[in-house]
């Protein structure tokens, strides 16, 4: 019970009439099944700081945690007071102490590195440079050996005080700690793809949290638990609104309330970005044009950015999808990516702005391979960009696939800092429904090799900015947050989030060192408990994999709503919207050919690259169909052919789901009963849904390759018909219309 909404709540059920309140509260039917409050019901996320059970180390804890030497004011120094205050009082079940007098008796020293005592100072080294960085160090010497966080600006003590509870969550032991730590990159932010009117685009977890309707007056406590819960993980940005922008956000009436959630939001190190529409100078501006290179344009965007900077003096800058699906940009008026992003970036720079220009581009007027036209759209601009803009680029080069290779345009724009964007939500890997562990898939993102500046030049290097220098970094994870009660609709979703802050912090650290801290955090340190579900979190970004896209096939979804298998649209109006366009099946095979026979997509990348993915020696199998159109009878690794391999991996997919339903069951006693029982069902929809893919998909291709299913494969449950005949007109998270 330790959420600052969860605080209100309690106070609350002391009065008579808030307690009835509370018994409407536990009436109401929800229509979610993770909307329920109690025990275990995920609101705390991994904040939910359980008393320590080990008596040795609890004691350990007390004697050495209990009195405090902590910063004193508002702001960052009162949120760091207040974590300490709960966490330590719940874990160790004593209150601390702050001593505001004599120092010299704390256990616990949270300072700044420059206001330490002399007499500490010599015996800690100093933290690296940074207002983000910090040291926690337990002194070994002299008579007074405090543990002590340290830092040289506020945000530092702070991710400091949350790095310590979370190694008392952990149960690590304090006496010998001496760690250090920086960012891997500067801006580590959500995107939150929420619309005015509270819906979300491909949001699967309730409304938005953002309430603008009552913003800025009411301020839900949620702002202030979603706040501290990114800080907890480093996160020090987030960007409020879609990026299918409405102009309306920049209006005064809108400004207002954004002004609230960042004065809200300062205090944990959390900046705010918006999305800008590029024809917003007409829209609310009253002008007749936004071509970038018009004086009035450029003026307008200036003084908008003057009015932003004048409410919101931190103000982080703008996030923007131009000419992209239909959004304005500067190509309406026949002008460049190039100038879009360098004029906004000059609205924004003497204020010290950023822009993150999206490089999700592509177009139904172009005939070549979607999969090439981001890169040649943008590298050619190589070095031309303002010294503020980033180029945000997504995981992959077609759209959040379950497995995608990495983006081309990584390693290939030497002096043009590129920003990650991955998706959190999980628009193609089962909405919330599906427990998928993404972590997975973002760590073999960023330790793919580009080879651009020889071995070992990992995209996470280029996204770190230390493969060619880059001054300005950054990633961003579009949110799967939503209203539902435990934030993002299944439990294990919180994974992700935690997983993707993590990573933004340090992109070379390991999705299974991630899962280890989250569980540990989340359900217990019992090892009965963690290794079965970190093995089944692991396996998880692989099992839909198997039974949604495998072998490198992609984006075969049902269309518009991505829900479910849609192979066979064909009826779209643009060829790359629909799922033929990928999987190219004929009485022949399957699989793009983007070698030089094909797309020659593969020309984009590194020649070691290139060789390696098109040669059908060393391309691994995962990658197959991604870049190779091959024949039905192709034998695979294992001697059998492409087709019998397709049934065989749809089924080891469903077979996946199963073992991840027993590893549950198997723990059913260990984990609370409400959370237990809505996970529970959650697996069996993703069973159910896997084996829907798996046969939908395979007698979809049976009607090309005409052969039986392999024997492995269970017969399918229902006809093609049947399949092609479902409709999910109410399917959450479609892109509503826009304006
Ligand atoms: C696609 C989504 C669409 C987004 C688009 C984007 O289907 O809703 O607008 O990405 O990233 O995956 O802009």
């Amino acid at each position: 019970m330790v959420g600052f909404f969860r605080r209100i709540r309690l106070t609350a059920s002391f009065c008579p009439i808030s307690g009835l309140l509370v018994l409407i509260f536990t009436l109401i039917p929800f229509t979610s099944v993770t909307a329920q409050a109690g025990p275990g019901d995920g609101y705390d996320l991994w904040l939910d700081y359980q008393p320590v059970s080990d008596t040795a180390l609890l004691l350990d804890y007390q004697q050495q945690l209990l009195r405090i030497q902590a910063p004193e004011g508002d702001g960052t120094p009162r949120v760091i007071r207040e974590e300490l205050q709960q966490g330590l009082s719940t874990m160790l079940g004593r209150e601390p102490v702050f001593e505001t007098r004599d120092a010299s008796r704390a256990g616990l020293v949270v300072m700044p590195y420059e206001a330490l005592p002399e007499s500490l100072r010599k015996n800690i080294p100093a933290p690296e440079a940074g207002i983000e960085t910090y040291r926690i160090h337990r002194v070994q010497k002299g008579k007074h050996r405090p543990l002590v966080v340290t830092a040289h600006g506020d945000s530092g003590l702070l991710y400091g005080t949350f790095h310590l509870l979370r190694l008392l969550q952990m149960h690590q032991p304090l006496a010998r700690l001496d760690l250090s730590e920086a960012p891997r990159t500067d801006i580590r932010m959500l995107n939150h793809w929420d619309n005015l009117d509270r819906t979300i685009e491909r949001g699967y977890s309730g409304f938005s949290i953002w309430n603008w309707q009552t913003l800025p007056d009411y301020i839900d406590p949620r702002y202030m638990d979603y706040a501290r819960a990114n800080a907890s993980v480093g996160i020090n940005g987030t960007a409020l609104t879609s990026v299918n922008a409405n102009a309306l956000i920049l209006t005064p009436h809108y400004l207002e309330k954004v002004k609230a959630l960042a004065d809200l939001f300062r205090p944990y190190g959390l900046k705010v970005y918006l999305t800008a529409r590029f024809s917003a100078p007409m829209e609310i501006g009253g002008l007749s044009t936004a071509d970038p290179l018009d004086p009035g344009v450029i003026a307008w965007w200036r003084q908008k950015a003057d009015e932003i900077y004048a409410m919101v003096p931190d103000f982080g800058g703008f996030l923007v999808k131009a000419n992209s699906e239909g959004q304005p940009g500067p190509q309406n008026y026949g002008r460049t990516h190039l100038d879009g992003a360098n004029m906004l970036a000059d609205a924004v720079a003497p204020h010290g702005g950023v822009i993150m220009w999206r490089a999700f581009v592509y177009s139904e007027h172009d005939p070549t391979d979607r999969a090439k036209q981001a890169y040649s759209e943008f590298v050619p601009y190589d070095g031309k960009f303002r010294d503020n803009v980033l180029l945000q680029v997504k995981n992959g080069p077609i759209d959040f696939q379950p497995r995608e290779p990495f983006h081309p345009m990584f390693g290939a724009m030497e002096h043009t800092p590129l920003m990650m964007e991955f998706q959190i939500t999980k628009e193609y890997l089962g909405f919330a429904t599906h427990l998928v562990y993404l972590p997975k898939l973002f760590e073999e993102t960023l330790q793919s090799d580009t080879y651009r500046k020889g071995k070992g030049s990992t995209v996470s290097k280029v996204v770190d900015g230390s493969l060619f220098g880059n001054r300005l970094t950054g990633m961003a994870g579009v949110s799967n947050i939503g209203t539902d009660y435990n934030w993002t609709g299944h439990l294990f979703g919180q994974a992700d989030w935690y997983g993707f802050g993590r990573l933004a912090w340090d992109p070379d650290l390991s999705s299974e060192t991630i899962a280890g801290e989250w569980l540990r955090c989340t359900f217990s340190n019992d090892p009965g408990v963690i290794a079965p579900l970190k093995a089944m979190m692991l396996e998880s970004r692989e099992a839909v994999v198997n039974y949604m896209n495998p072998l490198g096939l992609h984006h075969i979804f049902d269309t518009g709503h991505h829900y479910g298998p849609g192979p066979w649209v064909d009826n779209l109006s643009r060829p790359e919207w629909n799922p033929v366009y990928y999987h190219q099946a004929d009485a022949e095979g399957i699989g793009f050919d983007r070698t030089a026979t094909g797309s020659d997509a593969l020309s984009q990348y590194a020649p070691e690259v290139a060789r390696y993915f098109g040669n059908l020696e060393t391309c691994p199998e995962e990658y197959l169909l991604w870049f190779h159109h091959l024949p039905w009878d192709y034998p695979l690794k294992n001697g059998r052919t492409l087709w019998d391999n397709l049934g065989m991996k749809y089924q080891q997919g469903v077979d996946q789901v199963r073992e991840m339903i027993l590893t549950w069951e198997s723990l059913e006693s260990q984990i609370p009963p409400e959370r237990y029982r809505q996970v529970h069902m959650l697996l069996g929809i993703q069973l159910k849904e896997a084996q829907w893919w798996r046969d939908a998909c395979m007698l979809y291709f049976q009607t090309f390759s005409g052969r039986e299913f392999p024997p492995e494969m269970e017969p399918p449950q229902h006809t093609l018909e049947y399949y092609k005949s479902l409709k999910f007109p109410y399917a959450p998270g479609i892109r509503p219309r826009w304006n």
